[in-house]
């Protein structure tokens, strides 16, 4: 694996075929750094899948292998799935889980009931959310367990009260500046602002959010070399392509961002030898900024590839197909770059 390239030239194309490759070999590594990361398979998983289908390439996976791997992950004491065959299960692990069983049409495969019984008994009474039986809170968790239930078509089994107690406690999670933190009084960060603006999207409470304060504080996160930071005086890094961009669609101001800056950084963020997209130009590539650099790319109408949800953070055509879309902004799909 080599490092990614850094390129500062405009005509930087993305190389689709390049990162499908990178996808499919990804388990052919058997190195330390793949061994160390077991505890993020499942998620590695449905970053590789989404990311494929993103491409148009939904097939890139061996189907029966990667749903029997899900099926592995299940940890029949809590009801859910762990990240990787023997762990705990743990509502991250349990999205993914769903969302792979969903992009391969093998949702009947998974324990429905056990599931759903064990994303509401995650819900605590002040309306926060926590992981798994140990009991961390975190707004990441919020939306996962709302994600998770809506994707299963099972939304409305959160009384109607709980759901109450939900949005109170996101509203807390709210700070001056119009953004979200992890939990009450912490800092406002990006991905924390995606996963409340979109748990509040999925809730059809997008009135809670400030949008020209929160817009504006998302639009700051794009610095001068066009990528974009998680919160300010940070460094820039591609996979903010996403919790920023996907957060800026929700509340429809995608054109409050320089679309052509951030294209061409994520774009010189490639591995243009071996595949994958890093976090920034010259980094080593991995999955996770290699679905975010794509799923920003979708976001901003880069040509040829297929539309990505912002709420779900997967196909939209799926999203559409179980009747879950919620509002949010578009670019038009370009037909060439630059
Ligand atoms: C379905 C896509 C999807 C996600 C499930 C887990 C989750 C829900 C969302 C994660 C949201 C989140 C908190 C993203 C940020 C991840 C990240 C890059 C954190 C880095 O934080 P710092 O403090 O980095 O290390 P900065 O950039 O602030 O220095």
């Amino acid at each position: 694996m080599s490092s990614a390239t850094a390129s500062s030239s405009s005509n930087t194309k993305l190389d689709t075929a390049l990162h499908v490759k990178y996808i499919q070999n990804l388990d052919k590594r058997q190195d330390l750094a793949y061994h160390l990361t077991s505890h993020l398979r499942l998620n590695g998983i449905y970053w590789g899948l989404t990311a494929a289908h993103i491409m148009g390439q939904p097939s890139t996976l061996d189907r029966e292998g990667v749903i029997e791997y899900v099926l592995s992950c299940w940890d029949e004491d809590a009801g859910s799935f762990g990240p990787h065959p023997g762990h705990d299960g743990h509502i991250l692990a349990t999205l993914s889980g769903i969302q792979i069983m969903l992009m391969e049409d093998a949702i009947h495969r998974i324990n429905l009931e056990r599931v759903t019984k064990f994303l509401l008994d995650r819900i605590n009474d002040d309306g926060s959310v926590s992981g798994d039986i140990w009991g961390e809170i975190d707004t990441r968790f919020t939306y996962i367990c709302l994600s998770s239930l809506s994707l299963l078509g099972k939304l409305d089994e959160i009384s109607s009260k709980k759901k109450q107690n939900i949005i109170e406690y996101i509203k807390k999670c709210k700070n001056f500046d119009g953004g979200f933190g992890r939990v009450p009084g912490a800092e406002s960060h990006s991905g924390q602002v995606w996963v409340c603006t979109a748990a509040l999207s999925i809730l059809n409470r997008q009135d809670l959010i400030d949008i020209p304060l929160l817009g504006s504080w998302l639009s700051e996160r794009q610095l001068p070399n066009g990528g974009l930071n998680g919160r300010p005086e940070k460094l820039e890094d591609v996979c903010y392509s996403w919790w920023c961009l996907a957060s800026i669609s929700i509340i429809g101001k995608l054109n409050w961002i320089n679309k052509d800056k951030l294209i061409n950084f994520i774009l010189s963020a490639q591995d243009l030898e071996d595949g994958g997209i890093a976090d920034r130009p010259g980094d080593w590539v991995d999955v996770f900024h290699t679905i975010f650099g794509l799923a920003g790319l979708s976001l901003l109408g880069y040509p040829g590839l297929e539309d990505i949800d912002p709420v779900y953070c997967m196909p939209a055509k799926l999203i559409n197909r179980l009747g879950l879309q919620k509002p949010y902004a578009t670019l038009e799909r370009m037909t060439s770059y630059p």
